[in-house]
């Protein structure tokens, strides 16, 4: 058992704890008490998220805010307070949280097109609850996560230091990413010019972070708050597409198994507008199939990047991973690039 668990309110003695989950970034452990109560022991990753005590306030507030929306308990994550009051403790340094275990929930690392749907169902629901909270209290915990002309800033930055030798062989898909520059100024324009809200977002939209319901498979609880921060709702949506609507896994080889599915791209909308639809102004609406390229082009960026540095981002577990991520992403930007009306017209005939 581990001795941070003495720290925190549980109701009673913790009996059992086990590693849980198949998360990539903290260290989840499934903790089970003598009277039955089963919770979630976190290690918060502090390589990834470097201001532990601003990214569990962000939790503290928004979670705070979506329960006064929603009833079902099992609906919104519930962090078990520590018994000093705060609700983390830190260990050696170490940073700790632990949460309610939703009981009877399933979590899915992959979709069919049912749950995908009820994942836009949750994500927007998600948005919609909090459509009313102040994104200026939160806490921005990676800075410029998606300020894309930045991120174009960084990968010329990787060009001109070619750390890692590869530039000369990718010299193609540079050019790819240069040609498209002008459209990774589109939404920061328009948020600079008042046109796009700031919003919380979630910014990691993807299956896995959805608990659905184990007797119905409806969506219960949207989880892994750790990135929720200011930002603009159509890249929540466009990450969910970008991951949720390819229909090979984010780092095949074979390109010939890498499309945009536009029947997926349809799902997510109809399930995403059905829920938040009303609190997305027009602007936001009209720009969600630029999210969804925009979110594409930008990750395969950052692929490319990580790959002209020497993968020191991304896990890779092998040579050229992050560069086969990278033409993956640009697959489906191309793709999108040559269904884009049908994107636009997609969203306008789902609300
Ligand atoms: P990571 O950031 O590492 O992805 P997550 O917060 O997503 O961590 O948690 C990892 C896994 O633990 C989830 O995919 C889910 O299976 C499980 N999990 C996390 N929180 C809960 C919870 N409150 N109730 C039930 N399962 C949970
Ligand atoms: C990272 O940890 P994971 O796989 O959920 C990354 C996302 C990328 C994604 C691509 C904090 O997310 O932005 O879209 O990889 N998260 C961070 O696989 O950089
Ligand atoms: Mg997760």
């Amino acid at each position: 058992m581990h001795s941070v668990l003495s720290s925190f309110a549980l109701s009673c003695a913790p009996v059992s704890s086990e590693p849980y989950g198949r998360g990539h970034i903290n260290g989840t452990q499934l903790v089970v008490c003598a009277d039955g109560a089963r919770y979630i022991l976190q290690h918060i990753n502090t390589t990834v998220f470097r201001y532990p005590e601003a990214l569990m306030q962000n939790i503290e507030l928004v979670t705070a805010h979506l329960r006064k929306r929603i009833s079902d308990p099992r609906g919104v994550l519930r962090l078990v307070p520590a018994l000093d009051g705060k609700h983390f403790v830190v260990e050696n340094g170490e940073y700790w949280r632990v949460y309610e275990l939703v009981e009877n929930s399933v979590c899915y690392q992959s979709a069919d097109r049912a749950l995908f749907y009820e994942s836009a169902v949750a994500f927007g629901r998600f948005q919609n609850q909090l459509a009313d909270f102040p994104a200026e209290q939160l806490t921005e915990t990676i800075p410029q996560f998606h300020d894309t002309p930045v991120r174009y800033a960084t990968f010329r930055q990787a060009i001109a230091e070619n750390a890692a030798n590869q530039r000369d062989k990718v010299q193609r898909e540079i050019d790819f990413v240069l040609s498209r520059e002008a459209f990774a100024h589109t939404l920061t324009d328009l948020q600079a010019a008042g046109e796009l809200p700031l919003r919380v977002t979630h910014n990691d939209t993807k299956i896995n972070n959805v608990l659905f319901d184990a007797s119905t498979n409806k969506a219960l609880c949207v989880i892994d708050l750790d990135t929720v921060m200011p930002g603009l709702s159509v890249t929540d949506f466009g990450d969910a597409i970008r991951f949720g609507a390819s229909t090979a896994a984010e780092d095949e080889r074979d390109l010939s198994l890498v499309h945009f599915d536009l029947g997926l791209y349809e799902t997510y909308v109809r399930g995403y507008l059905s829920t938040c639809g009303e609190s997305l102004t027009k602007t936001e609406k009209a720009m969600l199939p630029i999210g969804a390229k925009m979110m594409t082009l930008e990750c395969g960026m950052r692929f490319l990047t990580d790959h002209l540095a020497g993968d020191r981002y991304f896990h890779v577990s092998r040579e050229g991973q992050n560069l086969d991520r990278a033409h993956t992403q640009f697959r489906l930007v191309e793709e999108m690039e040559n269904n884009w009306q049908q994107m636009h017209k997609i969203v306008e005939e789902s609300h």
